[in-house]
């Protein structure tokens, strides 16, 4: 086929148009790389991008924590973006409508903590129609990193439980009667860590889980759960591990009340690393907890403004977790949350 000069010219000014509307897919919705984007079509934002953390709950210090963390970056950004929050109260449904309510205000990035694994690819599809990044923070949800979200950043749950795990058998010599108290049910992260925890002592013949009970990441339903268990199986329990600390604070007032000395004739090991567990294992009445991170704020706008900038954004984002016991819990004590 002869292509002119003319034809030529316009077929390259062509591609050059298409490949300028493809690199312009990461723009914020709302607006364009002026950051006229915002509460919608370039509504009143004073000419800064607002960005959305759909939070789940604010249940115990973990999460107010990770709430803090984003609200305290944000405010760090405020020249750049407003921020809109809201909470679910515990409700995954609530977190879907207020998912929708973002979208329909057009956003310009959401960043979602989502409660249970399922139930938010209507939300996913919503978004991607309204060309509004969402980021998954802290938990996982069922669908494609690159295509229903940008990336998720969190904590490897999996090797949490493991660590838990090995410490465990350990500290154990292989043989204990243990109680879960698992995380809420339908989350990634109580499955993970339950996972993890299972594969590891799946390899010590004598540990045995003698009771598995979902205690919601509560200290009060982690209380109620461990007395329930305790009226069933007394002193043949001789380990609990707690999906996070709030429930091993909530079982260790349990055992108390049963004068089961928590610590010492049943050896307590949980996840998370909040100060008042920090503060346990000091007062000897917890053993060891595995750190999760819940401070995503620096990470979490570092990796829009990536995604932003047109950068490549890796499928997950794992955190770093260090492990706390009565041979460091005083030295980390001060900066825990
Ligand atoms: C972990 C997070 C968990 C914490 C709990 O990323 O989802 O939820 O470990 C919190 O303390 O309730």
């Amino acid at each position: 086929m002869n292509f002119s000069f003319k034809n030529r010219s316009l077929l390259v000014l062509m591609m050059i148009f298409a490949i300028a509307l493809v690199g312009c897919d990461r723009k914020p919705a709302g607006g364009t790389s002026t950051g006229e984007g915002g509460a919608g079509n370039g509504g009143n934002t004073g000419g800064k991008k607002t960005v959305a953390f759909a939070q789940m709950e604010n249940t115990g210090p973990w999460r107010i924590a990770e709430s803090n963390s984003m609200r305290s970056e944000a405010a760090k950004r405020a020249d750049k973006y407003n921020f809109v929050y809201t909470d679910a109260q515990s409700t995954t449904a609530k977190q879907v409508s207020d998912v929708e309510d973002l979208i329909a205000r057009k956003v310009d990035a959401i960043f979602l903590a989502p409660r249970e694994a399922e139930g938010f690819s209507s939300v996913f599809q919503a978004a991607k129609a309204a060309n509004i990044p969402i980021i998954l923070i802290d938990r996982e949800a069922t669908g494609t990193p690159g295509v229903d979200f940008v990336t998720v950043i969190k904590s490897d749950f999996i090797r949490e439980g493991q660590r838990a795990g090995e410490w465990l058998a350990n500290k154990m010599n292989g043989k204990a009667g243990i109680v879960e108290l698992k995380g809420t049910t339908g989350s990634s992260v109580a499955n993970d860590r339950s996972k993890g925890f299972m594969d590891e002592i799946g390899k010590h013949p004598d540990m045995k889980v003698i009771a598995s009970q979902d205690g919601n990441f509560t200290r009060a339903e982690g209380q109620k759960v461990m007395e329930n268990i305790i009226q069933a199986q007394g002193k043949a329990i001789t380990a609990v591990y707690a999906h996070n600390d709030e429930m091993a604070l909530g079982a260790i007032q349990a055992l108390k009340a049963a004068n089961m000395n928590p610590g010492k004739d049943v050896i307590i090991i949980s996840v998370d690393g909040q100060k008042s567990a920090l503060q346990s294992i000091i007062a000897g009445d917890m053993n060891a907890t595995v750190e999760c991170n819940p401070r995503f704020g620096p990470i979490a706008f570092d990796t829009l403004e990536k995604y932003w900038r047109g950068e490549t954004i890796p499928p997950q984002i794992i955190n770093e977790d260090r492990f706390f016991d009565a041979s460091n819990a005083a030295q980390f004590v001060e900066e825990a949350y």
